[in-house]
């Protein structure tokens, strides 16, 4: 990197702030942030985003010295593409003050509050959708409603002093890889309400709009290396910068209390109902990418693209799709399902992208359920047993015993982490450790806990993982489905 590269500096005047956006990662970055300055530059509007962290300053600490400016690389094989953004205003640290998060959720200019807080983010039973309220941040919040910690926390307090000032609430727009993500928002946010304040639920219940989405872009996190080859071709220092493909797809359930950017003008699908999309792409995309994950890392792989490029995964993957997965997918408007399939192999096949399979492992137990449990339960229905998803779920089960096919430790990193290991250290065999995993009820619905007929398909997948690894164990799915 070029030591003497200056700072990159935002151009121009910064928009007037319309949004609040929580969890200002690299995800939000590349997607959400650059469509609406694309909204923005085409057709005008103060839809300046301040951005929140909930948890650390990194963003803020990177971001501040740009008045919030980066860059969004597109990463290709034939040379990237850098793009500055200056749709982010202001970057806050919820810990650090509280105070002012909530009087930003308050502002009666601010019009939608946008979520990427991760699967975790939500604090519900991934398997029932409900609220956690054993939750510690949770429980925090319900007893300190003006200092809030979590997402949900912010949002009904805020929502709270709206209603008591009479200002119109703002819509909260989930943009999380969740089934139903603006549903289970808004069950949430209910949830925690009514342990409140029936009476503030029932006004959230009638008037706060929580529009779906489904969001998709690949967007690996940041090295250093990407900040000084951007320095390098650009000429200027910015660590914020993210990086990704050029594929991204954003589909929006057109419901807002107060207005939105347009949106469209960027390329953005506004429809009546996003479930048929959100199920394509958690299940094929989402699906797929957790099984090459578990499996791919098991079998010694570093990223997407060297299993993709892996004649025995691209076969696992063709397998999957056709078989597996879309038998359970509705045909999504204007979606052609092979052809999306076919594209997904292309886009895990771009060496440009080095997407970690240890980053996509993360976070496990929040992920299955929407990514290959409610698939597994669909073929269940049908009387139908997906060998291969179940393969998927017995490599999550090895992934999370903490240890490699080399014996080496794999760093897991899992809200439940340690329970998973401790549990199936303790279990004994294969049939001990899929049975104490599978009684994780935040994970596993029961109706898959008790199918006699899955249990038995992981256990073995489970001891072939165990004996001879995830290459032979893929081979032996492969021959025996041939
Ligand atoms: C990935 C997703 O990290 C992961 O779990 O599967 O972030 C994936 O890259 C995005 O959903 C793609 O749109």
């Amino acid at each position: 990197m070029p030591a003497d590269a200056p700072r990159l500096s935002r151009a121009g005047s910064a928009p007037r702030r319309s949004i609040v956006h929580l969890g200002p990662g690299a995800f939000f970055r590349a997607f959400n942030a650059v469509f609406t300055e694309e909204a923005m530059a085409a057709e005008g509007g103060d839809w300046g985003i301040t951005a929140v962290s909930l948890r650390s300053a990194g963003a803020r600490d990177q971001m501040a010295p740009q008045s919030g400016a980066y860059t969004s690389v597109t990463l290709s094989e034939s040379g990237n593409r850098a793009q500055v953004i200056g749709a982010i205003v202001e970057v806050l640290v919820a810990p650090e003050d509280p105070e002012a998060v909530l009087a930003a959720l308050a502002d009666p200019a601010v019009k939608i509050v946008s979520l990427t807080i991760t699967e975790k983010g939500y604090s519900h039973n991934p398997a029932t959708g409900a609220l956690r309220l054993e939750d510690v941040d949770i429980a925090h919040d319900l007893a300190n409603s003006a200092a809030p910690r979590s997402a949900i926390g912010f949002i009904v307090e805020a929502l709270a002093r709206r209603r008591a000032a009479g200002v119109a609430p703002f819509t909260v727009l989930s943009c999380d890889n969740l089934p139903s993500n603006g549903h289970l928002a808004k069950g949430v946010t209910l949830d925690f309400a009514r342990a409140r304040d029936a009476g503030l639920a029932a006004w959230i219940e009638a008037e706060v709009p929580f529009p779906a989405t489904m969001v998709d872009r690949i967007t690996p996190a940041t090295t250093q290396a990407d900040v000084d080859a951007l320095a390098a071709a650009e000429g200027y220092l910015d660590p914020a910068c993210v990086v990704h493909e050029s594929f991204r797809q954003w589909v929006i359930e057109d419901r807002f209390a107060q207005g939105r950017p347009a949106w469209e003008a960027a390329g953005v699908q506004f429809v009546q109902n996003v479930d048929a999309h959100e199920t394509m792409k958690l299940r094929c995309l989402n699906g797929t990418h957790s099984t090459l994950a578990y499996l791919g890392y098991l079998a010694g792989l570093e990223t997407i693209s060297d299993a993709a490029h892996d004649p025995l995964f691209a076969a696992l993957l063709e397998r999957l799709w056709a078989v597996e997965i879309l038998p359970t997918v509705p045909q999504p408007e204007g979606e052609d399902l092979p052809a999306y399939t076919a594209a997904l192999l292309d886009r895990y096949r771009d060496r440009a992208i080095r997407h970690r399979l240890w980053q996509i492992a993360m976070d496990g137990s929040q992920k299955l359920p929407q990514r290959l449990l409610g698939t597994i339960a669909d073929q269940r229905a049908k009387g139908v047993l997906p060998q291969g998803l179940c393969l998927a779920v017995a490599a999550w089960m090895r992934y999370v015993g903490g240890v490699d096919e080399a014996g080496q430790p794999i760093d897991v990193r899992d809200p439940l982490a340690a329970r998973l290991k401790a549990e199936s250290d303790g279990a004994g065999d294969a049939a001990g450790k899929v049975a104490v995993l599978l009684a994780f009820g935040e994970v596993f619905p029961e109706a898959l806990a008790t199918d006699a007929a899955f249990r038995a398909a992981v256990t073995e997948a489970y001891s072939r993982l165990a004996t001879e690894g995830a290459r032979a164990a893929i081979e032996g799915y492969l021959s025996g489905a041939a």
